[in-house]
């Protein structure tokens, strides 16, 4: 029986975290700095793109270079303490009571919902291979449900030899993590814990309850922890599309969506919550751009001859994601029209493009709405000068240092991420910089006062502002 092997192995002193990135990394440090737990390795893979974390982290530095608030001490001190370390020698992971694998699920084709499962399985085989009796394997990347009962425990039983929820125990707790905040939601979000079988889910609570300081264990199958995390990823991803297609209406019948989302958002009490989130020029990051597609890919997998749906109607998730994917085209239409305005053509137009991460105030990249945006632009012979305080450089995109670099001689300049530093923009200051007399500001993120501008002799655009993007042009 998998508890006698568990109880014989006693309670969990040694655990290790594959994947020391966004998820990884902030996971190692707290179950460090947990009293009775005795060590944390990270494993991270010694490659030419990720190996310099390995000597940072046991440093006690952070590689990540967004702001992450406690996250450098909380490294510095466990590292210090000698309880985390970091390595790429996988062969330790035979040591260890526990195992938890933060690794990336992009997905490959999300057309033929195929997932790109490859560094995943390569990190459960790395794991699979050093296993032994008593052990836990937690999944803590979102994937598509059915793979932890599936392909992942056949892995680890193949590599292994051993039975799971005979021999070792296997659990999925979906990390629910955003960046910029990474420490605090882990320990005061709820954490699902779904196991193979009831010992794999104990065993696995009793991994993260220490960690935890205001959130709770919420336990349930494998499967339905699975479902949760890509569905609540899911429906987020729908409740943006739903206030960007409202945005686009506003544009079209010359209102403030703003305006329109207060008044929804007034109805309250009586248990009625009217959840609107914020219209924008686009969805980015590595969760919301595809999980969508994991539940997609779940339910034809597991629920294929069960499903009950009406007959040749899209899927309203799939819809969703195409509208989001939509919005950084608006903004290209949008920047099109306020060129046009002031009777500069697309080709040759200096664009000062500001926010390259897919957040406010980070530095994550993944997926970012600015990419097609931008690719749009330079396709039709514009000349797109980014900015990002976060960013320091990008693969094919010229970035600059400082912000007015990027506005100088600006035909257009277009807000992608709301970054703080932009809080301050100046329509004066921009306008000195730009030279233009009628250059244009199209807003992503309604950052800034379109008054300001209008005022300032600018041509403005904003998402969902309709009732400003046919302004009259101040001479
Ligand atoms: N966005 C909008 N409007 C909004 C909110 C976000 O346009 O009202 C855009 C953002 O600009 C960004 C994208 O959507 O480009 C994603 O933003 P996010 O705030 O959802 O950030 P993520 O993707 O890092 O975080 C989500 C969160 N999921 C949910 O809240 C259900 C987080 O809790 C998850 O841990 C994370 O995905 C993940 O790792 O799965």
């Amino acid at each position: 029986m998998l508890s006698d092997v568990i109880r014989k192995r006693g309670p969990i002193k040694k655990i290790g975290v594959l994947g020391m990135g966004y998820v990884g990394i902030p996971a190692a440090a707290l179950f460090a700095d947990v009293p009775h737990f005795e060590s944390v390795y990270g494993f991270q893979r010694d490659s030419p793109s990720s190996g310099y974390k390995i000597a940072m982290l046991n440093r006690g530095e952070s590689p990540l270079k967004g702001e992450e608030p406690g996250l450098e001490e909380l490294l510095k001190k466990v590292a210090r303490a000698g309880k985390f370390s970091c390595t790429s020698d996988f062969s330790k992971i035979r040591e260890l009571d526990a195992v938890t694998l933060s690794i990336q699920t992009p997905f490959l084709n999300k057309e033929d919902l195929l997932p790109d499962f490859s560094a995943l399985f390569e990190g459960i085989r790395n794991v699979g291979h050093n296993l032994s009796p008593g052990m836990l394997v937690v999944l803590e990347s979102t994937i598509t449900p059915g793979t932890t009962n599936g392909v992942a425990r056949e892995l680890l039983e193949k590599e292994s030899g051993l039975v799971a929820g005979k021999d070792f125990a296997l659990a999925h707790a979906p990390e629910r993590v955003m960046v910029g905040r990474l420490l605090r939601n882990i320990r005061e979000h709820d954490r699902i814990v779904g196991g193979i079988d009831e010992t794999s889910t104990q065993r696995a609570t009793e991994l993260y309850s220490p960690v935890l300081t205001v959130g709770k264990v919420i336990p349930m199958t494998a499967t339905a922890a699975e479902v949760t995390k890509t569905a609540e990823n899911t429906f987020r991803d729908l409740q943006i599309a739903a206030i960007n297609e409202l945005a686009l209406y506003c544009e079209a019948m010359g209102i403030n969506v703003y305006d329109v989302r207060t008044g929804i958002d007034s109805l309250k009490g009586e248990g009625i919550t009217r959840a609107m989130l914020w219209p924008g020029a686009g969805v980015g990051g590595h969760c919301l751009t595809k999980d969508t597609y994991h539940l997609e890919r779940g339910v034809q997998v597991l629920g294929k001859d069960e499903l009950d749906f009406p007959k040749g109607e899209p899927s309203l998730y799939v819809l969703a994601r195409r509208i989001n994917d939509f919005m950084p085209t608006h903004m290209f239409r949008l920047t099109k029209d306020a060129l046009a305005r002031a009777g500069t053509p697309l080709k040759g137009a200096k664009i000062a493009l500001l926010g390259w991460s897919f957040l406010a105030n980070s530095d994550d990249t993944r997926n970012t709405p600015a990419e097609p945006y931008r690719d749009l632009l330079v396709a039709e012979g514009a000349k797109v000068s980014v900015h990002d305080p976060y960013v320091a450089e990008y693969p094919g995109v010229a970035m600059v240092p400082f912000v007015e670099a990027a506005l100088e001689g600006a035909d257009a300049v277009v807000i992608f991420a709301s970054h703080h530093q932009y809080r301050t923009l100046d329509a004066k200051v921009i306008r000195s910089l730009s030279g233009k007399k009628h250059p244009a500001i199209v807003d992503g993120r309604n950052l800034v006062d379109p008054d300001a501008y209008i005022r300032e002799g600018f041509i403005y655009k904003g998402i969902g502002r309709g009732d400003k993007n046919s302004h009259a042009i101040v001479e």
